[in-house]
């Protein structure tokens, strides 16, 4: 079990430095043999001397790190070798390690060793992978709002306090003549509390996924409406095919853009007709599939013209979706625009106040405007939102048969389950194979 592991740190490709990262009982010896210098190894300082291989040739000269177990990455002995930039020198040192004696790194290994040393909690050690993969200054600062670890802390109260309501129930099932039936009155607070705590873990939750992830916005409506146009003006480049032809897009374009802080996929689709050819019916089987996915729909119709079918039956499918509603081409007249309510955007996609309203209210819509921000450790993964999920469910019922003046003893099978649940995000439940499912997220020499 317990082998040096030794990968490149850096992406490989040439740069300024390089570092290759071992971790293990054997870095001191190891250090002896691959780094040589005229002062000794001091434990975390920055010493510069060379690099050498098996034979003590020199491969390069650099620095090296030596840090003790446990005040390390991993908490383990460790060894951090930073090299030139060259791909053929970091293979070269990672080859001369590994004939003395150390192992190539898995994936997410070294992170799985500070996981399993105790130096990172479960959801810390999956929010390492999602630091690395962030891709805008909010998405990064979520992610780092989880490697501190409070999330684990959080859960784990919760449980507690879920644990002592199940004891108390267990006494007076077990013993319903000697042990008093709880007051329903005080279980019902607990859940109450655990509620409102869980739901707003969920709500952070979804804020998270949106400053990772970002949020999609389909663009639909009938042939010939400014689509496409209104997805170039969006972009400020004339990325998709404009036409006075309808049916002029065939297949969804999918482009990206930042507002307000978010990342927003925008999908251009093609025009929705009942009568359409064999090609176009596909891009409109398509066009149907992107509205389904989406975080937000945004309907564009020509406000110009009395409204047709296609018009009107794609409001209507929309109506209970989350939408932003725009009448174009306020240049040509308003004859269609007139008949819509007064949420309905108005005006042109050459015209850049139009563009800056649609972008407003898209933010508005999709996630109440402001640029969202998370500090506080949250959910992440689809498997934490599944078990808060459940969790909840399992207090809902526990909290209808309390209401429902039920007997007492239904509730404790709920509030097990609840208390279960808790334990996927907490870790104390966490298998073999979830943590498996974890670190196969990372890259390797992380
Ligand atoms: N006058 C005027 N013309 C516009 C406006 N917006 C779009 N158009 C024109 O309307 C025509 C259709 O625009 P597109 O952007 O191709 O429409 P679309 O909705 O993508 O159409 P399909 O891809 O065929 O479904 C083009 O000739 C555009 O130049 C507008 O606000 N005013
Ligand atoms: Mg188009």
């Amino acid at each position: 079990v317990n082998e040096t592991i030794v990968a490149p740190a850096t992406p490989p490709g040439t740069g300024a430095i390089s570092i290759v990262r071992l971790s293990g009982p054997d870095c001191s010896a190891l250090a002896a043999r691959l780094f040589r210098s005229n002062e000794a190894l001091r434990e975390r300082v920055a010493t510069y001397g060379t690099i050498v291989d098996e034979d003590a040739v020199a491969i390069d000269r650099g620095v090296a790190i030596l840090a003790r177990a446990p005040h390390s990455y991993t908490g383990e002995d460790t060894l951090e070798l930073q090299v030139h930039g060259s791909p053929a020198i970091v293979r070269e040192v990672v080859r001369a390690a590994i004939s003395c004696g150390a192992r190539a790194a898995t994936a997410g290994e070294f992170t799985r060793r500070a996981f399993l040393n105790g130096k990172l909690d479960l959801h810390a050690a999956a929010a390492v992978a999602d630091v690395i993969a962030a891709e805008s200054r909010s998405a990064a600062r979520a992610a780092l709002a989880n490697l501190g670890g409070g999330l684990t802390a959080d859960v784990r109260a919760q449980r507690a306090r879920i644990a002592a309501v199940l004891e108390d129930l267990a006494g007076a099932i077990d013993f319903p003549d000697e042990v008093a039936e709880p007051d329903r009155a005080r279980v019902l607070a607990t859940v109450n509390a655990a509620q409102s705590d869980l739901q707003r873990l969920l709500r952070d939750g979804e804020t998270g996924r949106l400053v990772r992830e970002g949020a999609s916005v389909a663009i639909v409506g009938p042939p010939n409406a400014g689509k496409s146009s209104l997805l170039n003006a969006l972009l400020g480049d004339d990325r998709a095919i404009v036409s006075e032809i309808a049916g002029t897009t065939r297949d969804t374009i999918e482009e990206s853009l930042v507002i307000a802080g978010v990342r927003v996929r925008l999908i251009d689709t093609a025009g929705i007709r009942a009568h359409a050819d064999r090609l176009e019916s596909e891009g409109i089987a398509r066009s149907r599939r992107a509205i389904d996915a989406a975080r937000i729909v945004l309907v564009v119709l020509d406000g110009s013209h009395p409204l047709g079918d296609e018009a009107r039956g794609l409001l209507e499918q929309t109506a209970d979706r989350t939408r932003v509603i725009f009448a174009n081409k306020s240049d040509l007249g308003d004859t269609g625009a007139r008949t819509l309510g007064a949420d309905v955007i108005r005006g042109s996609v050459r015209d850049a106040a139009t563009i800056a309203a649609l972008r407003n209210a898209i933010a508005q819509q999709g996630w109440h405007g402001e640029t969202p921000d998370l500090e506080r450790p949250h959910i992440a993964s689809a498997r934490e939102f599944d078990a808060v999920r459940d969790a909840l469910d399992a207090l809902a019922r526990a909290h209808a048969t309390l209401d429902g003046g039920d007997p007492i003893d239904f509730v404790a099978g709920e509030l097990a389950r609840a208390h279960a649940s808790l334990g996927h995000v907490s870790g104390d439940t966490a298998t073999e194979e979830l943590i498996d499912n974890i670190f196969a997220r990372f890259c390797i020499g992380k």
